[in-house]
């Protein structure tokens, strides 16, 4: 604090500090940062509050009386030691325009400049609090895991859902992708979606696509009675996915994916406000892992999860218990604050259905099981593809593997006795979490 402001690039100014009895939640976006600064963490929370709200590095001249006391952001906790650990900043509403400029406004303020400021050395946002008020201007998810239950049936006796990506995830042609999609369903998968790379490539058109799996889809359904989804990916700029999703619509898809990352969190909102295609929206969150994944700097998963909430996502990847991209201590951690979140009661809205996917194979389905109990969908491209037996075999292994779980049976004692599920842990073997 001793060196001028002009060297430092902060001001520092109690305007912006509060005490906690101060902040009602209800009139407020609160956010929740881990800081590691050589300020002290009531400094770092008012750099924050200040940048992001009404401040900038020195003290202005420009600035008025309703201004100062409006609309300034406050820190108003703190919980760490030194300049390491978090601060809670108070948002108010007033500095939002919410109805017309939504989750890009939010953001911007939110999850702004602060990850640049020179003062801190690492910063991230952890948590996010919308008060009713926010909540209510949002329809959350349309379907929600009630709705999707219902239309693949599985509302009478919750179980958690079986997915597949198609693999090779992209090469393939509609008719090969339509027979990996009929092998699938036969074999028992709930779900089957797009990788989130494959959208309208000359090899693999989605229109061609779409007739050719739901045709393959309807086959099932009359042979078996077994109702799937397929999620087909419209990822695009905004004008060629309502163009892809209208064509997908036209042609039957019963389910629409977005890489909601990658297309921008204000993109989704705007596409999911403007068209309700009556079908769910599945969420695929490549990219996130450029701000997700070191936990000492960028946006949690977390806060993208009750974002994606608000903005009507019905199934969101929220990453695995155990699996190639999942399953380290923090992370695993913080799945269960996710899933709480997705699956509880906020302010009426649906409930988003969680989906674990990544390097996820039979011998993964119990560790995945603890984590999640039985609503979400588990999600296996290689580990039902790869299967030795082809896809259907592969299929029927996670099926036999989830059914284990859910009678309680041990998956090696299961396997005794289903012969897809023995070959598949033969082939991967059983994978432990490390409370096993
Ligand atoms: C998984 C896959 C998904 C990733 C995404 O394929 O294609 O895109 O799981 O991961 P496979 P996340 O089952 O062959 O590994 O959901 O964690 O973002
Ligand atoms: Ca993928």
């Amino acid at each position: 604090m001793s060196r001028p402001e002009g060297e430092r690039g902060i001001y520092l100014d109690e305007t912006f500090y509060t005490t906690p009895d101060s902040i009602d939640p209800e009139k407020y976006i609160i956010a929740k940062y881990y800081v590691e600064s050589e300020l002290d963490l009531k400094e770092s929370g008012i750099a924050i509050a200040t940048e992001e709200s009404i401040g900038t590095w020195t003290e202005i001249t420009t600035t008025n009386e309703w201004v100062k006391t409006r609309l300034p952001a406050k820190a108003f906790k703190t919980d760490g030691y030194g300049g390491t650990g978090f601060v809670w900043v108070a948002y108010p509403l007033d500095l939002f325009d919410l109805e017309t400029s939504g989750i890009a406004n939010v953001l911007s303020m939110v999850a702004g400049n602060l990850f640049g400021l020179s003062a801190l050395k690492n910063v991230r946002l952890v948590d996010i609090e919308f008060p009713k008020e926010v909540v209510d201007i949002y329809v959350g998810p349309r379907i929600g895991i009630e709705g999707v239950r219902r239309l693949v049936g599985t509302d009478a006796s919750p179980r958690p859902h079986l997915g597949t990506i198609v693999k090779p995830k992209v090469g393939l042609s509609p008719e090969q992708t339509a027979h990996v999609c009929y092998e699938a369903a036969s074999g028992g998968v709930d779900f089957i979606k797009d990788d989130e790379t494959l959208v309208n490539q000359k090899f693999c058109p989605l229109q061609d696509r779409v007739v050719r799996v739901m045709e393959a889809l309807d086959r099932v359904k009359s042979e078996s009675g077994r109702k799937v989804l397929f999620a087909v990916n419209v990822t695009a700029d905004p004008g060629d996915m309502v163009r892809h999703a209208e064509t997908a619509i036209d042609n039957g898809a019963n389910t629409l994916m977005l890489d909601i990352v990658i297309l921008g969190l204000p993109t989704v909102e705007w596409f999911i406000k403007s068209y309700d295609f009556r079908v769910p929206i599945h969420m695929h969150r490549a990219m996130h892992a450029a701000f997700t994944r070191n936990p000492r700097h960028g946006i949690s998963m977390l806060v993208l999860a009750k974002i994606a909430r608000l903005i009507g996502g019905d199934q969101l990847h929220v990453g695995s218990g155990a699996g190639k991209m999942g399953g380290e201590e923090s992370a695993r951690i913080e799945i269960h604050q996710i899933i709480d979140f997705l699956r509880s009661e906020w302010h009426g809205k649906r409930r988003t259905f969680p989906v674990a996917s990544g390097g996820i194979h039979p011998g993964f389905v119990p560790a995945n099981y603890r984590v999640f109990g039985n609503d979400f969908v588990i999600n296996a491209g290689g580990g039902i593809h790869g299967h030795p037996g082809g896809t259907r075999a592969g299929a029927a292994a996670m099926r036999q593997a989830i059914d284990a779980c859910v009678k309680g049976v041990p998956i090696e004692e299961y396997a005794k006795i289903h012969r897809e599920l023995r070959i598949a842990l033969e082939r991967w073997g059983q994978r432990r979490l490390s409370e096993d």
